[in-house]
This record gives C-alpha cells, structure tokens and sequence, in this order.
C-alpha cells in the first residue's frame, strides 16, 4: 500500500499502522469506478462517450484518460453557450474526496474520439485513467468497460451504485 508511504507526523506512526492493517477493497487507495459504460456507434462513426461514477477517498483529479480504441480521448464538460448547450474539453475533473462523482450523457463525459472501429453493444473498451491525488502523486487505474447499444437511454447510468470494479 504505497498510499501510506507519504510523510507522517511521528505521533501518527501508530495510528498509520493501524490503517494499514485494515482491510481495503484494492480501489480504495486511486478511485471507485462505478456502472461504467460506452455508449455503441454505427459503421463510420468516430466519435462517442464513456461514462461512469467515480469517487476518490481523498482529495484527487481525473487527468488523463487513455484507450486502444480510440485516437485521441478527452475529458468533457458540458456548459450552456447563450441558449446552447455545448461541450468542450476540460484539463482536469475535479474528485473532491468521498463525494460520487457523475459522468452521464448531458454532463460530464470521457470522449473517445478517432475510434479505430465500430463498437457494439456486448463489446468491451479498456480504459486506463490516471488520477492525480495528494502531493500531485497519479496514479492509473484500469478499467474494462461494457459497450451499451447506441439508443442506451440516459438515466441507464443511473442504476444504484452495486457494480465496484476491482
Ligand atoms: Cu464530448
């Protein structure tokens, strides 16, 4: 558990030993991905959306996220342009410790974009984030995303949060 290899006050040696002999579920230490999936596309289409929830235990930025299937991948916001919404990219998602951060069509979303091939529904896209958590140390995370039909409604997302990838 890297995690803890950080400076300590040497009053708090005792209790950082305790922590570490606490079981914790392996994501714990970078981010909780929940209910990730990846929006399918039809023959000639370049461009789609990932979306998950992720909660960080401390302090953390999603920076970066990268996948073989696709060219170059963003991290999007949506923001209202006078009467328009619009997206664009943004360097960094926020991850304020403990709170579930959503990404879902109409907010918040990875774009993978230069997609190599069609994806469908059943296929399965591998994505590494990397984080950005306390002292600016990131760490990357690896993630195997389910493709969802191309109509996959919006609130699909919104299933309670039972899937933890480990
Ligand atoms: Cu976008």
């Amino acid at each position: 558990m890297p995690k803890f290899e950080l400076i300590l006050p040497r009053g708090l040696a005792g209790l950082a030993l305790s922590v570490m002999l606490a079981p914790l579920p392996a994501t714990a230490q970078v981010v909780t991905i929940t209910d990730p999936w990846v929006r399918g596309t039809v023959a000639e289409q370049k461009v789609t959306g990932a979306f998950m929830t992720l909660t960080a235990p401390s302090e953390s930025r999603l920076v970066e996220v990268r996948s073989p299937v696709a060219g170059t991948v963003e991290i999007h916001e949506m923001k209202m342009d006078g009467n328009v919404m619009r997206m664009r990219p943004i360097r960094s998602l926020e991850l304020p410790p403990g709170k579930a951060v959503e990404l879902k069509p109409g907010g918040y979303h990875v774009m993978l974009m230069d997609l190599k091939k069609p994806l469908n529904a059943g296929d399965v896209v591998p994505l590494t984030l990397t984080v950005e958590g306390p002292g600016s140390k990131r760490q990357t995370v690896n993630v195997d995303v389910p493709v969802r039909a191309l109509n996959a409604a919006a609130g699909s997302g919104a299933k309670p949060a039972t899937e933890h990838k480990h």
